[in-house]
C-alpha cells in the first residue's frame, strides 16, 4: 500500500529548515502534502496564504511526490479527508518537544488511526524559525543561507525599507 502524509504548518514563510524536513519526509513516504493552516492563531502573518502557497509550490516543484494545499479546522479531519495515515512534524530542539508531544497526543485522542512522525533537520537548520527569519530580515540581517531564494525575493518586496 502507499503511504500519504501531511506536513502541516503556518509556513510564514517557508525556511530551509522546513525544506530540509520536506526533503527527508518525501524520501520516506509515497506522497507528501504540505498543508498551510488558513485560520492560524499565531497573530497577523507577514505573508498571505496564497503568497505562502506559491513560495512552497516553487520550492518543492522538483520533488515528484510533494504537493501543497491549505486547510481549515481540525488537522485530523483534514488528514482523514485526504486519506493520509500520518502527520509529519519537525523537532529542532528539546523546546519543541513539549508542544509537539501535546499536539501528537491530542491528535491521537481525536483519531487513534493517525500517526505523527517526527524528523530532525540537518544540524545547520536547528536554530532556524520563521519568526527569527522575519525579525532578522526586518532589521537588515542577511538570511540568504536560511531560506529559499524566492523567499528572499518576496521578503525584499514585502519589507522594502529595511535598514
Ligand atoms: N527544522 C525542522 N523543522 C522545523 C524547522 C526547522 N528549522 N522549523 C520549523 N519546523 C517544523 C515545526 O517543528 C513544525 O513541525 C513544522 O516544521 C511547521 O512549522 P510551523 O511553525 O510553520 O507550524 P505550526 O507549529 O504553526 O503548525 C501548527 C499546526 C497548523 C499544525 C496546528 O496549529 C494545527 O494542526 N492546527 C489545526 C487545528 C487543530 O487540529 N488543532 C488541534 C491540534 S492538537
Amino acid at each position: 500500500h502507499t503511504v500519504k502524509a501531511i506536513y502541516p504548518g503556518t509556513f510564514d514563510p517557508l525556511t530551509n529548515g522546513h525544506l530540509d524536513l520536506i526533503a527527508r519526509g518525501s524520501k520516506i513516504v509515497d506522497e507528501l502534502v504540505v498543508a498551510i493552516l488558513r485560520n492560524s492563531e499565531k497573530g497577523t502573518p507577514l505573508f498571505t496564504v496564497p503568497e505562502r502557497e506559491e513560495m512552497i509550490f516553487e520550492a518543492t516543484r522538483s520533488f515528484g511526490n510533494v504537493s501543497v494545499t491549505t486547510f481549515n479546522g481540525l488537522l485530523v479531519d483534514f488528514a482523514r479527508e485526504q486519506g493520509a495515515k500520518a502527520v509529519l512534524r519537525g523537532i529542532r530542539a528539546i523546546s519543541d518537544y513539549e508542544y509537539e508531544f501535546q499536539m501528537a497526543m491530542m491528535n491521537r485522542k481525536l483519531d487513534p488511526e493517525l500517526e505523527t512522525l517526527f524528523m530532525m533537520p540537518a544540524e545547520k537548520y536547528t536554530y532556524v524559525s520563521s519568526r527569527l527569519i522575519k525579525g532578522v530580515f526586518q532589521l537588515g540581517g542577511d538570511v540568504t543561507a536560511l531560506v529559499p531564494p524566492l523567499v528572499v525575493e518576496r521578503l525584499k518586496a514585502k519589507v522594502p525599507n529595511r535598514l
